[in-house]
């Protein structure tokens, strides 16, 4: 894969072509007049964009966003896949799907579920079936170095079973997958991003993971009918060793999660602040809240000991409750009230601003990094005291995304828009200027996105080429495929005053998040290594077949054509392990190993290692082949396994 250097992309080395087809292109147009040239074409020539002026207008030149044959793609998108559990890669601008990365669902490509290291990974009962088939990632992020993306390591969250996973850069592929204790319903999750301005340590060290459904501490049958018990834990997981640090007793809920790029905050919206468990209770009140997290203080309080434990958990927890933290000066954390259930919490990427959605209030809530800090210093009267802005934007504000030059685009779920405004001038109209306007432009978008996103918008290097919505409902945009539509990504150019929708992308459901990753940041690598595994069969000599008593062991190698071995041969009742290394070394050398009526399918990468454990309890000849197409002899890649009676 070509990289080129930082902050080089196909759209501007491309720069020259494009101007060129611009110019003739409205060149051919002008000859007919804007208007007439459009309304000439046949709809078939000129689908344009339900409710999108300026497609209408017939001045957007799409030539400019295409990804020609034999062009890379600018930027990554690591993509959320909500209920199917997964992680999608696709590159942009294109919208082309790159990779599926399975996580907390099973799959057949990788053997994902079906390998014993990714069972190992996933987590296995006693009889060796796994602890759960089904997932809900929400929210991927990436490890930082200094504010930006180092490409390492992205962690997503399973909302359902909580538990978060990581996913190693360089593979793409998850490699750790852990519970936390305690926690129902983990939704936001946020990795936390150090200035060595003010810390020594400049990357990332820690995931903060959200509690968004408050239950009985523990749930072990205790106080279920008694909601006024239940509680909300906010924990702290260790990036590197992924163990759970500490966690935090909080009122209220943990829906979305932020953190600061100084290492001191970490934040999240809260729309249950009545503990209610109705939706109606949820919206009782006016004002729910963003809580802030004094992570230094939290820290200080766990090695103090000011801790306590919660059922079998062994995880040290603090008391962040309100009654508990009334007093800024030694406070873990602070409450600001915001209005109304609000949705989504997002830093800027100059460190200074968190922006919090309204969800239910027509508005965003400006709040202050260095007021919030004030607040913790005991130099502000009140929580809301660091609230700078709070513009009307729109109706049903869900999450935000910001181009580096002081712009924030929140999407807007019940007006089906996304809407740009301007941070400084939301702050100055807070502070009474009658004359400015914060929000600067609106499109629609097809229809009620959700999450929202801009290109590096979530890094230090925000660079303002592109926004991302991901909408929940297409409805009328792609070729109907059934009762569920595919969702629709909508791309939108935000380098000028006006925004531009560009293109429509399908996405499989159902996405709620991503991350637009500049392209040069990842680096991955194409060849596994044997020292990978413990377990690599190093020589094709190897193979062979190692018996102790009723379990089995055979070596398997893998050098395309062929297997190691033409055929092994077992005894029913027998438990066979079967340790396949693939030794071709050529990039994109995948081979595939299924076994028919013994549920196995799985690949092996280039000097990668993969095993599988089943028990032989069908006799018979079972031809063992490569699923993945290696060679012109890809289908005579197959072998014998023979399972005498
Ligand atoms: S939540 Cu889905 S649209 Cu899980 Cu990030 Cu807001
Ligand atoms: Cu090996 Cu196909
Ligand atoms: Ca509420």
């Amino acid at each position: 894969m070509g990289i080129e250097e930082k902050g080089s992309t196909n759209l501007t080395t491309d720069l020259s072509r494009r101007k060129f087809l611009n110019t003739a292109a409205l060149v051919g147009l002008a000859g007919a007049g804007l208007s007439t040239g459009l309304a000439a074409c046949k709809k078939s020539e000129a689908p344009v964009a339900a409710g999108d002026k300026t497609a209408a207008a017939g001045a957007v030149d799409y030539n400019k966003y295409e990804v020609r044959p034999g062009q890379l793609d600018d930027y990554y998108v690591m993509s959320s896949g909500g209920h199917s559990a997964e992680i999608r890669i696709y590159g942009l601008p294109s919208g082309r799907i790159l990779k599926r990365v399975p996580v907390f669902n099973m799959d057949a490509l990788v053997g994902w579920g079906i390998t014993n290291e990714s069972k190992k990974i996933i987590g296995t009962k006693p009889d060796g079936s796994l602890n759960y088939h089904t997932g809900d990632t929400h929210h991927v992020h990436g490890s930082y170095t200094d504010g930006t993306y180092d490409g390492k390591n992205f962690w997503v969250n399973d909302k359902i079973h909580s538990r978060l996973a990581r996913i190693r850069g360089d593979y793409m592929e998850c490699d750790k997958i852990i519970d936390l204790p305690n926690v129902s319903g983990f939704h936001g999750i946020f990795p936390d991003k150090r200035d060595p301005v003010d810390e020594k340590i400049n990357h990332t060290t820690r995931i903060f993971c959200g509690m968004e459904f408050h239950t009985p501490l523990p749930n072990d049958g205790r106080d279920m009918n008694d909601p006024k018990k239940y509680g909300i834990l906010f924990t702290c997981v260790d990036a590197a060793s992924m163990e759970v640090k500490w966690q935090i007793k909080v009122d209220g809920n943990c829906d979305l999660v932020a953190t600061s790029y100084d290492g001191k905050l970490a934040c999240t919206n809260q729309y249950n602040t009545e503990g209610g468990v109705t939706y109606q209770e949820m919206m009782a009140a006016e004002r729910d809240a963003c809580l802030f997290f004094n992570i230094a203080r939290i820290e200080e309080a766990v090695k103090a000991g000011k801790t306590f434990t919660i059922g079998d958990s062994k995880v040290p927890v603090v008391d962040g409750t309100r009654d508990a933290n009334k007093d800024p000066k030694t406070a873990l954390t602070l409450y600001v009230p915001v209005p109304k259930n609000p949705h989504g919490v997002n830093i800027t990427p100059d460190g200074k601003y968190y922006a919090c959605a309204g969800k239910l209030s027509p508005t965003a809530t400006v709040i202050e990094h260095a007021l919030v800090l004030k607040w913790f210093n005991g130099e502000l009267a009140a929580p809301r005291d660091t609230v700078v802005a709070e513009p009307e934007i729109g109706l049903g504000p869900l999450h935000t995304g910001f181009d580096g030059r002081g712009n924030a685009y929140t999407t807007l779920f019940l007006d089906s828009q996304i809407v740009k405004w301007n941070i400084d001038k939301a702050i100055a109209k807070y502070k009474g200027d009658k004359t400015v306007q914060p929000v600067l432009d609106r499109i629609d978008v097809h229809y009620q996105p959700g999450h929202g996103f801009t290109t590096m918008g979530e890094t230090r290097e925000a660079d303002g080429k592109f926004f991302v919505s991901d909408n929940k409902f297409s409805k009328d945009r792609l070729l109907p495929v059934g009762p569920l539509h595919p969702e629709t990504a909508q791309l939108i150019d935000i380098t000028g005053d006006k925004m531009i929708l560009v293109a429509d992308h399908s996405v499989y459901s159902e996405p709620h998040d991503s991350i637009l990753v500049r392209r040069d940041l990842i680096k991955t690598k194409q060849i596994c290594s044997l020292d990978d595994s413990p377990y690599a069969v190093r020589d094709a000599k190897d193979c062979r077949v190692e018996r102790k008593g009723k379990n089995v062991t055979v070596y398997l190698t893998s050098i395309a054509p062929a297997f190691g071995l033409t055929e092994f041969t077992v005894k029913r009742g027998d438990e066979v392990t079967i340790i396949l290394t693939n030794l071709d070394k050529v990039e994109d050398l995948t081979h595939g190993f299924a076994i028919p009526k013994y549920d196995i399918n799985f690949i092996v990468n280039p000097q990668e290692t993969k095993s599988v454990t089943f028990k032989a309890d069908k006799p018979g000849v079972y031809w063992f082949y490569c699923t993945n197409f290696c060679h012109a002899l890809h289908l005579e890649m197959r072998s014998r396994m023979i399972v005498e009676k």
